[in-house]
């Protein structure tokens, strides 16, 4: 974009927003505890006591950024005992409503959230359940029906036994805060594979393509939040931080700031938020993924056999036809730029692993000066030999990148674009074992956005469950859902010349399994407003309520 034609990025408040949101987390360990309220005032002390423990998006950000320079230093290896634990903590509809009242819950403006992921919102996503009158939250393990938790906190940390620590320092304790402390209710820890670190259970790297976000971090004006490698002539066409890696105004992912014009991707003003201190908040969607790694590999295998009978697909594996079901290759290399086989080099190569274009053939990028790149892959050509990735392929059926989608052009897309921050449960299938081994294993994915019903429903209920949208091609058989549960999607060929065919699984390798709607509001309004009003303690106890003095706040900006 052309210094004199851009809009000003505006400063985001990253004192106030919580660290997981925009700058993320990034961890090898991630504990998610669910808790419940018993006691108002009670819940109100602990909140207090936790505030301090809750991570900045700049604290966050910071560490990020001295963790790769010293990584990059080091040439790739790891800087020993450089590490970080963080919280964040985010809240359902019920538990604002406890902490100050239904109405101003209600005020918050995204209806999905104010209903709750409960039996309607779970049916409307296309979760199973047994008949259609059924609810398919009821065997949930965390968020079903009657099961919704107050709050839903995150302890990340590079190291196991740092994370244990913190934890028990801040989950809520009836020593601590009172016998009407609030009690947690479900935890999990999520680790990333030792065997395959950064890859989720089926095999295929994670956490490769997130959205780049306008602004700036001071009011100084080079200092942006997603750092830019890109010249942005054009300033009518979508702007990029890294080539692939599109800048989405803030106000898509936080309450308060700017978002994107579906149409032209101009800055939109925020709308006024109902309570002030929404602002430099983030709704978080949590769902609890169970895979079935061995049903998965299964059909590929059958599949990829079948089909290597046939003119079209000679010679297919099933990996590739796990790469074109997800449209990355297992390192994370995309199909689009390496058609035939996975590509490790090009996958680990962040300015070239996002750079593809589904509509067209990508051009290269326009880098700014001084910009080191090593630019020796061969580029997507989807414009003349497409389609290479199947539209029905994950990646697609939920970010169509350049391709119009079926409910607007590129811009549209960018305003569906979520965070996500989303790490594996359970221990990996073993790579020899001959079957399930009987082990509930699957991904606790997490997104942030500004809208739940425009963002992660949309991109679940509208695109992934569907056949013909984002385009036509089938579903997206990694997260799609029907009720029989056979999802189909069309396959292009990989022999030039000859047919594609349409693969259709047997059954739902990807099953919820627990979830939830929640707002992570910003440090502020945790401080002043949801901990806020702590009367004494309300249950005499025989030990001493340990609670910080109460200071005057600061007025932010
Ligand atoms: Fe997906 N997978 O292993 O196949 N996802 N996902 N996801 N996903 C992505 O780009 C996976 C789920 C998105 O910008 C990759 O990081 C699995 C849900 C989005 O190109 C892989 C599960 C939703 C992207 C997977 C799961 C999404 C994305 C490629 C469940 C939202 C970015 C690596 C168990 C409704 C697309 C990467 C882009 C990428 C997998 C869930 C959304 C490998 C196994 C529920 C927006």
């Amino acid at each position: 974009m052309a210094p004199g034609n851009a809009p000003a990025e505006p400063v985001v408040d990253v004192d106030d927003i919580q660290g997981n949101i925009l700058a993320g987390f990034n961890k090898d360990h991630q504990r998610l505890i669910a808790i419940v309220f018993r006691g108002i005032p009670a819940a109100k002390r602990w909140l207090l006591r936790v505030v301090p423990h809750i991570n900045s998006t700049r604290e966050v950000l910071a560490f990020n950024t001295l963790f790769k320079m010293a990584r990059a230093r080091r040439g790739g290896q790891e800087p020993i005992g450089l590490v970080a634990t963080w919280t964040n903590i985010a809240f359902s509809h019920d538990g604002i409503a406890k902490l100050t009242s239904a109405a101003i819950a209600d005020d918050l403006p995204d209806p999905s959230f104010v209903a709750g992921l409960t039996k309607a919102q779970s049916q409307f996503l296309g979760d199973f359940a047994a008949s259609p009158q059924d609810d398919p939250t009821a065997e949930w393990v965390v968020g079903g029906t009657g099961h919704i938790p107050d709050v839903l906190m995150i302890v990340a940390s590079d190291r196991v036994d740092q994370l244990v620590a913190l934890a028990a320092e801040i989950i809520p304790s009836e020593q601590i805060d009172g016998p009407d402390a609030p009690t947690v209710v479900w935890q999990e820890l999520g680790e990333t594979r030792t065997d395959l670190p950064g890859h989720e259970h089926f095999g295929f790297r994670d956490g490769v393509s997130q959205p780049g976000v306008f602004g700036l971090v001071s009011k100084r004006p080079k200092a942006v939040l997603t750092p830019r490698f890109l010249e942005n002539p054009d300033p009518t066409t979508v702007a990029f931080a890294k080539p692939g890696q599109p800048l989405v105004w803030p106000g898509n992912f936080v309450l308060g700031y700017p978002s994107t014009n579906r149409n032209d991707g101009t800055p939109v003003d925020p709308a006024p938020l109902k309570q002030p201190w929404f602002r430099n908040g983030s709704f978080l969607v949590f769902r609890r993924l169970t895979q079935d790694v061995a049903g998965f590999h299964r059909f590929l295998r059958d599949t990829a056999a079948d089909l290597a009978q046939t003119p079209g697909f000679t010679g297919l594996t099933p990996e590739h036809l796990g790469a074109q079901l997800v449209g990355r290759w297992p390192s994370g290399a995309p199909i689009s730029r390496a058609p035939q086989q996975d590509d490790t080099s090009l996958a680990a190569d962040s300015l070239a692993n996002n750079d593809f274009l589904f509509g067209s053939d990508t051009p290269p990028p326009d880098y700014l000066p001084g910009v080191k790149h090593a630019g020796a892959f061969p580029p997507a050509m989807e414009g003349s030999n497409g389609p290479i990735c199947p539209h029905a392929a994950h990646i697609f059926k939920v970010n169509p990148r350049d391709l119009a989608s079926d409910v607007g052009p590129d811009f549209d897309t960018l305003t569906r674009r979520v965070f996500r921050r989303g790490i594996p449960f359970g221990p990996p299938l073993a790579q020899d074992s001959p079957g399930d081994d009987g082990v509930e294993r699957g991904l606790h994915f997490i997104c942030y956005q500004a809208s739940v019903v425009d963002q992660f429903e949309f991109l679940q209920q509208h695109w992934a469950n569907a056949e013909g949208f984002p385009a036509t091609g089938g579903n997206d058989t990694i997260i799609g859902q029907r009720p029989d549960r056979k999802r189909s999607a069309s396959i292009p060929p990989i022999v030039t010349g000859q047919q594609g065919a349409a693969v259709t699984t047997p059954t739902q390798w990807v099953k919820p399994t627990g979830g939830g709607y929640f707002f992570a509001p910003s440090l502020s309004a945790i401080r002043n407003v949801l901990a806020a009003d702590s009367p004494a303690p309300d249950v005499a106890s025989s030990r001493a309520v340990v609670s910080p003095p109460r200071r005057p706040e600061k007025k932010r900006g």
